[in-house]
């Protein structure tokens, strides 16, 4: 065997082809292509829940980063605490069981997702994949309320709500929505009822700029499909009323709790309330 038919990597660090050696610029854009598919392959399909929302009557979490999602997806799979990191990909089981319900019923789905901005594409195509199945249980979205005496955070939370409401208010009778509360045993946690009255107050804020990027409110309709391209204005519109939850197709309560003193029996009940329906 002559030297440039064999399979040996020469000493100058030049890989050996079939008809020679390969220039490095080569070999680095092979590795680019190769990550970049592997990127778009977590992406597409690791973000997401994939199937498992269509798969059984399913609960998801939902929420701002740091609101305790993580904590509480694990409190309730495993029983107990532990410590958590923020996410950067949803955490699904198909097999969770509700306290009360275990002999009585089948598992159910429990999705976690991550709060961070740019991961939420992966949270709203999850609820749409549960709607259309008819699969959705409910949401549980999950807030810091000791953050939200803070405008910017309460901001933010009531966005993100607001743009999982442009989804579910879309299917007629809405899906239940439970505000947790969460992280109540700080002094500077909001009560829940109080809450509730900060975010309608942040609602009507938010459609009201929606309506001004649409042109006037109401202005965009409901029954657009591609609710990416709809600011939403329409939401809980009635009798240019301010904006209530009690005038949405969606049941939403405001429900106080805490992962890090157990308190999870509002939740869990509301669940398990849920669960037989
Ligand atoms: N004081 C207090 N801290 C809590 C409580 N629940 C969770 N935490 C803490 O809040 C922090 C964030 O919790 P995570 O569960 O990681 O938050 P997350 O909502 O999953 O955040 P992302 O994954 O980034 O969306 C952690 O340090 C938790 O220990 C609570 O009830 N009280
Ligand atoms: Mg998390």
């Amino acid at each position: 065997m002559s030297t440039e038919e064999s399979s040996e990597t020469p000493s100058s660090g030049l890989v050996l082809g079939p008809s020679g050696y390969y220039p490095p610029v080569y070999i680095a854009a092979i590795v680019s292509v190769s990550i970049a598919a592997f990127v778009i392959y977590r992406h597409l399909f690791k973000s997401t829940s994939g199937g498992a929302a269509a798969a059984g009557p399913t609960y998801i979490l939902a929420g701002p980063s740091g609101s305790g999602k993580t904590a509480l997806y694990t409190l309730l799979r495993y029983g107990k605490k532990a410590p958590t990191l923020p996410s950067i990909e949803q955490n699904v089981t198909t097999n969770y069981r509700l306290p009360s319900l275990v002999e009585t019923t089948k598992p159910f789905v429990l999705i976690d997702t991550p709060g961070h901005q740019k991961l939420r594409h992966g949270t709203f195509d999850t609820i749409q994949v549960s709607l259309h199945a008819r699969t959705i249980h409910g949401v549980l979205f999950v807030v810091d309320a000791s953050a939200m005496s803070k405008p910017e955070k309460l901001r933010e939370a009531a966005e993100y709500l607001y743009d999982i409401l442009r989804i579910t208010e879309r299917v007629r009778g809405g899906t239940d929505i439970l505000i947790a509360a969460n992280k109540s045993e700080l002094f500077t946690a909001v009560p829940a009822k109080r809450l509730r009255s900060l975010l309608e107050t942040e609602f009507q804020k938010i459609r009201e700029s929606r309506a001004r990027t649409v042109g006037k409110v109401g202005s965009d309709e409901k029954d657009d499909d591609d609710y990416e391209d709809n600011a939403g204005s329409w939401l809980g519109l009635k009798d240019g009323k301010p904006f209530r939850f009690e005038d949405l197709e969606s049941d939403v309560i405001v429900v106080d709790g805490s992962v890090e003193s157990g308190k999870t029996s509002g939740w869990v009940n509301w669940m398990e309330e849920r669960a037989v329906n």
